[in-house]
């Protein structure tokens, strides 16, 4: 049989079929890399059901660990959907963060602006962010939320966003009692729910992962050089850097600090990136 890992346990995972059969399948070892959103084929074993292979991954998204070595993130996401609000105030480092690795993974961005309602608004600069579409939208009074659904559609979503911004309640407003359905498979086995992804599928063709670990994301690089490719408009202006192995940081003839002066990169965008290159 095949399905997809909608929770990873320790020993174990919870597969979806193709026909929302859920079954719950014994790994063969702990140490197994398997991820909720990976595909796998599981078959019985005297008398349990066993992972026999692990598909090939469409996509990876790499963290950083303490020690800055690559540690999967999510795996088989086609879509980085950031959820912010005007409150809490955005976390620009925290939202570049995440913006680099999906550039790195090679995965499309949705930048989902919830509590519209509010008097405050986000800053205009979060209007004209790098990245693929920006989407308004209020959990509370159901604004934009069918819209928001077409742009979930036939995508594997990853949400994410700081603590306060109304993940909850859009998973909530989209999913409704599946998110509980889903959680009390977990909670039977007695694992940590609070720090499990689950894989919540909206239709047949589209997903939701909901992931935990959020806070303090640090996107991997393999090389210092990298970071400044993963911001494009840095990257497009370090073409014109005196140094070719220029890092925009206090080297002379700088085309990038020449384009912050210029206003034609987000201060914000520039202090991540000084912030992400101090790490590594
Ligand atoms: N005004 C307003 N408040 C919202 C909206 N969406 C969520 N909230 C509130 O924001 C707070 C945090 O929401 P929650 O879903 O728990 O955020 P999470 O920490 O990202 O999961 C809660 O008090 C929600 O009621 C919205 O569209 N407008
Ligand atoms: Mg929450
Ligand atoms: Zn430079």
């Amino acid at each position: 049989m095949q399905g997809k890992v909608i929770i990873r346990g320790l020993n174990d995972c919870w597969v979806k079929t193709l026909n929302g059969d859920i079954h719950n399948v014994l790994l063969p070892n702990k140490k197994l890399s398997l991820l909720v959103g990976d595909q796998v084929d599981f078959s019985n074993d005297s008398g349990s059901l066993k992972v026999v292979n692990v598909y090939e991954r469409q996509t990876e998204i790499l963290k950083a660990n303490a020690n800055l070595e690559p540690e999967l993130f999510a795996v088989n996401i086609t879509q980085l959907a950031i959820v912010i609000a005007p409150n809490p105030a955005p976390d620009f480092l925290l939202l570049d963060s995440f913006l680099c690795a999906a550039d790195r993974a090679g995965i499309s961005t949705l930048l989902i602006i919830n509590k519209s309602d509010l008097e405050t608004h986000v800053s205009a600069e979060l209007e004209s962010y790098p990245v693929d579409k920006v989407i308004h939208i209020s959990v509370k009074f159901d604004q934009n939320m069918s819209k928001l659904l077409g742009l979930l559609d036939n995508k594997a979503s990853l949400l994410v966003g700081q603590s306060g911004v109304g993940k909850s309640s859009i998973l909530n407003k989209i999913m409704g009692v599946e998110i509980q359905k889903i959680r009390a498979l977990n909670k039977n086995q007695g694992t940590h729910t609070t720090s499990t992804s689950y894989l919540y599928s909206i239709d047949r063709s589209s997903d939701i992962v909901d992931t935990p670990g959020v806070r303090g994301f640090i996107p991997y690089f393999k090389e210092k050089s990298d970071i400044s490719s993963s911001f494009a408009e840095i990257f497009t202006h370090a073409s014109r850097c005196k140094f070719p192995n220029c890092l925009h940081a206090d080297e002379p003839n700088c085309g990038v600090k020449d384009a912050i002066e210029k206003s034609q990169i987000l201060p914000s965008r520039y202090k991540s990136y000084l912030h992400l290159l101090g790490l590594y």
